[in-house]
């Protein structure tokens, strides 16, 4: 890390900088607007889902207060903004009728965006179903599901396409799948060791059809691009064993493999055939043709890396809740921390040089993808002192990880862009308001908005293109 510190180093001029958000972490406005429900609204009202019963019914307020924050965006030089769109907000039952005052509100967004001179980049779903979907069609369970969102993606490409030029379709569709199907941390809070397949699969085959949609119908017109954003950590050999080796390569195959690999290769890795068996579901070449080549640009979050070793049957048990490690028992994977790695206060490890070795890894695999890392960043415990935050952690995260990301452009990487998660402080979901991720300090209590240390940093780089 102090290697990475001392380095001065210079982006392309044309490097995609930005920061993002997510619509049920920020907006609030939880039943203003015509918005129907959602299922991390019903999730978060349930007992004991949520740290301390919290939820998104206002949190950072952004729907009343979208014109303040463009206004901070602006204040800090940004150049490209994520953020998402709420589906039960442009369609409030997930099928059927569309809510004009929901389009209205992200259509003055944009509009907001375009005239302070940030480039909107938009994700369609980060994870807040429309309750309906769930109750009445069982939600990602369902194949039909794909339909259901070709037609709200084709609502946001018609009403928002003609100034919105980069579209995300999913958002983590791992987490989705385990932590909304699996473990149950995450709504809608289902417990099982095949569902997340069968979820995983209905995500890949929707996000197939809304690009094809899009590649078809809009962007001849349109002419933007669409690409989806699957999370990763790093995993690192512990040791290097043919066994440990190839551990930490099936944990990366189970991670993102699972996903990239229809995207990019046309099926799952074959090292989850042989495991999960008669769970994981098949393509049928219709699907293939529409999910194989369908992205425009590799979405890529990353916070962390673990180290990984192989495990003999029945002895890879699952971590905490937050442990991001899957259903290790169809992986046969221990995985560990360091003990000396620095860790932020998700209790994730900072360790810069795992984001250059999964950036070589994706090249590598995906023949050279255009990369966007659409979130990076850290949690930690900021406090407001003589009104001002000061954040010197989240500075040495950001300058240690760009200057990982950098060298990986060195070596041949085709980074374009990168996004600090987040704007601003928001709901940490599961974790509640616990958890700080903003270059932008949020008082829940008043809605008042303090640009962070990080935020004046991160405000140079942008500008200079230099991290130093
Ligand atoms: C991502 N895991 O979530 C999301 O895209 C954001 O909404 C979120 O605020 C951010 O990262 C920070 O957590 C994740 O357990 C949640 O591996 C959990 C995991 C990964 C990403």
């Amino acid at each position: 890390m102090s290697e990475a510190k001392a380095r001065s180093v210079r982006f392309p001029a044309d490097f995609s900088w930005g920061t993002a958000t997510s619509s049920y972490q920020i907006e609030g406005g939880w039943m203003e607007g015509g918005k129907g429900l959602s299922i991390w609204d019903a999730f978060s009202h349930t007992p004991e889902k949520t740290r301390n019963g919290e939820t998104g019914d206002l949190t950072s307020d952004h729907f009343h207060r979208y014109k303040e924050d463009v206004r901070l965006m602006r204040e800090m030089g940004l150049k490209n903004y994520r953020f998402s769109i709420s589906w039960p907000r442009v369609q409030p039952l997930g099928y059927g009728k569309e809510n004009l005052e929901g389009i209205r509100f992200y259509s003055s967004l944009v509009d907001e965006l375009l005239d302070n001179g940030i480039t909107p980049w938009v994700t369609l779903y980060h994870w807040d179903l429309p309750l309906a979907l769930a109750l009445e069609h069982d939600g990602w369970l369902n194949p039909k599901i794909a339909d259901f969102f070709a037609r709200y993606a084709e609502l946001c490409f018609k009403h928002l396409g003609d100034r919105v030029k980069n579209w995300i379709t999913l958002n983590e569709p791992w987490v989705v799948s385990i932590l909304g199907y699996g473990f149950g941390t995450f709504a809608p809070g289902r417990v099982s060791t095949s569902e997340p397949y069968v979820v995983a699969h209905n995500l890949l085959r929707a996000h197939g059809q809304a690009a094809e949609l899009y590649h078809t119908r809009y962007q001849p017109g349109q002419k933007g691009r669409i690409g989806m954003s699957n999370n990763c950590d790093w995993r690192e050999p512990l040791t290097d064993t043919p066994r440990d080796r190839d551990a930490a390569e099936r944990a990366r195959l189970f991670f993102l493999g699972w996903f990239a690999d229809p995207l990019y290769r046309g099926d799952y890795p074959a090292v989850m055939r042989e495991r999960v068996g008669e769970r994981l579901p098949r393509f049928s070449q219709e699907d293939v043709r529409r999910i194989h080549r369908s992205c425009d640009f590799f979405g890529l979050n990353h916070y962390t890396t673990l180290y990984a070793a192989h495990a003999a049957p029945g002895e890879a048990v699952r971590g905490n809740p937050y442990d991001n490690g899957g259903l290790v028992e169809d992986q046969d994977v221990k995985l560990s921390a360091d003990p000396n790695w620095a860790k932020t206060s998700m209790g994730w490890s900072m360790v810069p040089w795992g984001c250059r070795k999964l950036l070589l890894w994706i090249s590598d695999r995906y023949a050279q993808p255009e990369i966007i890392l659409t979130e990076n960043g850290c949690s930690s415990n900021d406090v407001v002192v003589e009104g001002k935050v000061h954040d010197p952690a989240r500075i040495e995260f950001l300058r240690a990880y760009l200057g990982e990301a950098h060298r990986a452009i060195e070596e041949g990487v085709k980074l374009r862009g990168y996004f600090a998660w987040s704007f601003m402080d928001n709901f940490e979901w599961a974790l509640g308001f616990a958890m700080r991720f903003g270059l932008h300090y949020v008082d829940y209590a008043t809605g008042k908005r303090i640009p962070k240390s990080s935020a004046k940093w991160f405000a140079k780089v942008m500008q200079s293109g230099l991290v130093e």
